[in-house]
């Protein structure tokens, strides 16, 4: 059964595609859509086409589980498909719902008219996944939306509203109503226009950057920063460049270069491994299939520090009312406070309306009172990392919260068990670490304890969705997932300073690699008084000189490095001095460090610490941890995440390379038994 069908409406052919769950454009649906059009151009009783979708969506592009299979090479290959579609006698109506993204945007700009609801979304996240629109949309889209628009919308791979769509004269008209019909009306009216509409002969909108040339290098210089590391953005840029440069038909060819170049890159292929482990990672494993998740009306957050009040903002912003609560009223009114400037610099920004600052507030409900927690359904703890004083909450909270409530801790590291195991009702129990600022930080880990019920899990990764999380499996370790992997990186990184490598050669090679910043240029952001001792006299490492002299950090104007007015950091003599001080204390005889050796200390233990981690299964799979690194710690998607890079890298190098370093790792490094037997049988951790 072709997922494509045909019916007439009058003299309007209607092609319908039902390819689910996105209407990806699969070798069935490519081949369907070329015999529609050839039976519309055969038949003289159609006058018009209309081409829309079943289901959530329209095309939401190329199908990507056929790339790099010989399925997506099988003809009709897209390109050709949208110029059958360009070229057919009759004008064809794209009837766009939900997402038209990548090559289905390339359909919908190959056909004469474009309609829409008002809740559809326009896009060619192409880039995302390290490619270019490849099937004529780099050469089509900015000859009906503009240079600029097309820039922005390809380079960045973010999708525009229909109602801007319509704006920049990418959609012909929004229908309000039955879609399917509205288009056959429209179809109805335009069947007899001629000449019909064809993009790729447009060059009205190409004028914007024929007279300003310089729109290209002014774009690239405004995104320098985000695109940093990245091929696909700048393959984006050349190839509507092209489009204003040269013919059509030469622009298609430049940007059929330009995207089998990128297809046969190791950043395309990360980043599409990483788009399925995103949507792998909400999948539990060996959980029954018709679990429940329990229904979440209410949430309480313990604590409105940085951290409640960031967890309270995104089930604010869900819509899901919050009761929160603090020890003292004056920390209460800071805390809400501070969620409420967060809401207007937001709203100041254009991300919100005033409007919804004052729903999402006023759907606070402060309280100095445990007992106020008695109705919600999940109720979060985000108090200071002291297993005590966690014990004592949840200890309270069994005795307040009601049958059936989530009773969930925010630790970064500790325990969940031992926290569980203080109330009656371990099932109950679950670990959910967000990251810092709580309210932006995509990632939150799933922390699952010995005794966490299924419907528990199955809750904790509906409401993760439902707060725009990407949330990951993890078991109770120390640090879980991503702090558990944090720490042999940071162990290294100090242990080098002493042997001879600088705070700057460490985070540059950090830098260099694609993460956002070093070790010691987050630990200045972090502060570097974090889980600091707090007494200036007992001074046994680097970090206990710093924050005994008052150099905290960014906050301080002075940590690992100096800072400006402005926040730039320099190196410090001064911490050069104490580094210095300190080999000379603990007999480290200092010596050249090579940036490969940074690599191997600091990557590489990190990747035998994620195999210690599946080993142990604190995680379900090694995507898992990918997906951790990338949206908690910044690890470059272009990478794929550091077990995707180590099968890359070749297993047997990282082994090598531990081996290479083994003795300065110091006796307490082992090497993980799982990386190991990989690395000889010549196996992969991620595929
Ligand atoms: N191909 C194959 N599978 C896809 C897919 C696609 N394009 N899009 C989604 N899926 C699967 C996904 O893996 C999941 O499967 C299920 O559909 C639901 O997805 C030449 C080369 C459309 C906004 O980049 O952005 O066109 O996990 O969980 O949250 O120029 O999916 O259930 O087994 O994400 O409602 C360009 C990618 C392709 C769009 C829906 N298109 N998709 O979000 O559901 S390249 C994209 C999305 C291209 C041409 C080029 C989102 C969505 P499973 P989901 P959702």
């Amino acid at each position: 059964m072709s997922p494509i069908s045909t019916r007439k409406h009058g003299d309007v052919l209607i092609v319908t595609s039902n390819n689910p769950p996105v209407n990806a454009l699969g070798h069935a649906v490519r081949e369907g859509l070329v015999k529609a059009i050839e039976q519309a151009d055969s038949d003289d009783d159609v006058k018009a086409v209309v081409i829309r979708c079943e289901g959530q969506t329209f095309f939401a592009g190329a199908d990507i589980s056929e790339f790099g299979t010989p399925k997506s090479f099988q003809p009709p290959m897209l390109p050709q498909v949208v110029d059958i579609i360009e070229n057919c006698t009759k004008p064809v109506v794209a009837a766009i719902h939900g997402t038209a993204f990548g090559g289905g945007l390339e359909v919908a700009l190959a056909s004469h008219y474009r309609v829409a609801v008002p809740s559809a979304k326009l896009g060619v996240p192409e880039v995302k996944l390290g490619l270019l629109p490849g099937a004529g949309g780099t050469q089509r889209l900015p000859r009906a939306a503009g240079v600029s628009k097309a820039l922005e919308m390809a380079a960045t791979g973010n999708p525009i509203s229909a109602k801007e769509a319509c704006g920049v004269g990418l959609i012909d008209r929004l229908i309000e109503g039955d879609l399917e019909q509205h288009a056959v009306a429209f179809a109805d009216q335009v069947k007899d226009v001629r000449p019909i509409p064809r993009t790729s002969e447009r060059d009205d909108k190409l004028a914007e950057a024929r007279e300003n040339p310089a729109i290209f290098d002014e774009f690239r210089k405004a995104n320098a920063r985000k695109f940093r590391g990245f091929d696909a953005p700048e393959a984006n840029i050349k190839a509507i460049e092209a489009a204003v440069a040269r013919p059509y038909a030469e622009g298609v060819l430049e940007e059929r270069r330009l995207f089998m170049e990128l297809m046969s890159g190791t950043q395309a292929r990360a980043q599409q491994y990483f788009f399925f482990a995103e949507r792998k990672a909400s999948k539990i494993e060996g959980l029954p299939e018709d679990t429940k998740p329990r229904e979440i009306r209410r949430v309480g957050v313990i604590g409105a520090g940085t951290m409640g009040g960031g967890i309270s903002m995104n089930f604010l912003s869900a819509g899901i009312p919050v009761t929160i609560v603090e020890m003292a009223q004056e920390a209460l009114d800071r805390g809400t406070g501070v969620m409420r400037k967060n809401y207007e610099a937001s709203a100041a920004k254009g991300r919100m309306s005033a409007e919804q600052v004052e729903q999402a507030m006023g759907a606070l409900k402060p309280t100095l009172s445990l007992e106020d927690l008695a109705d919600c359904d999940l109720i979060i703890e985000a108090v200071f990392e002291n297993m005590e004083v966690k014990k004592d909450i949840f200890g309270k909270l069994d005795r307040i919260a009601k049958p059936g409530a989530i009773l969930a801790s925010n630790t970064s590291y500790l325990n969940v068990d031992e926290i569980a195991a203080s109330t009656s009702r371990p099932q109950d129990v679950v670990g959910l670490h967000f990251f810092s600022p709580a309210n932006i930080m995509k990632l939150l880990e799933v922390v699952r304890g010995a005794k966490t019920a299924p419907d528990v899990l199955v809750t904790a990764m509906q409401i993760a969705k439902k707060i725009r999380k990407v949330a990951v499996v993890a078991g109770v370790c120390h640090g879980f997932i991503g702090n558990r992997m944090l720490m042999p990186r940071q162990v290294e990184a100090t242990k080098l300073l002493l042997e001879g490598a600088t705070p700057e050669q460490i985070d540059k090679v950090h830098v260099g690699f694609g993460m956002p910043m070093g070790p010691f240029q987050m630990a200045d952001l972090a502060g570097v008084d974090i889980g600091w001792h707090r007494d200036p006299n007992r001074i046994e490492n680097v970090r206990d000189a710093l924050c005994a002299i008052d150099r905290w950090g960014q906050k301080k104007g002075a940590g690992f490095y100096d800072y400006d007015d402005k926040r730039q950091p320099s190196p410090s003599p001064k911490v050069q001095e104490i580094i210095e001080d300190f080999s000379r204390k603990q007999g480290v005889e200092r010596r050249e460090v090579s940036d490969q050796e940074i690599i191997e200390r600091t990557l590489y233990t990190m990747v035998n610490e994620g195999a210690k981690i599946l080993e142990e299964g604190m995680a379900q799979r090694a995507s898992d941890i990918d997906v951790v690194w990338v949206y908690g710690y910044g690890w470059p998607v272009y990478r794929g995440g550091p077990m995707f890079w180590a099968d890359t890298e070749g297993l047997p190098k990282i082994v090598e390379g531990i081996r290479r370093q083994q003795e300065r790792l110091g006796s307490e490094f082992s090497l993980s038994e799982l990386l190991l037997r990989k690395a000889e049988a010549g196996e992969k951790f991620t595929r």
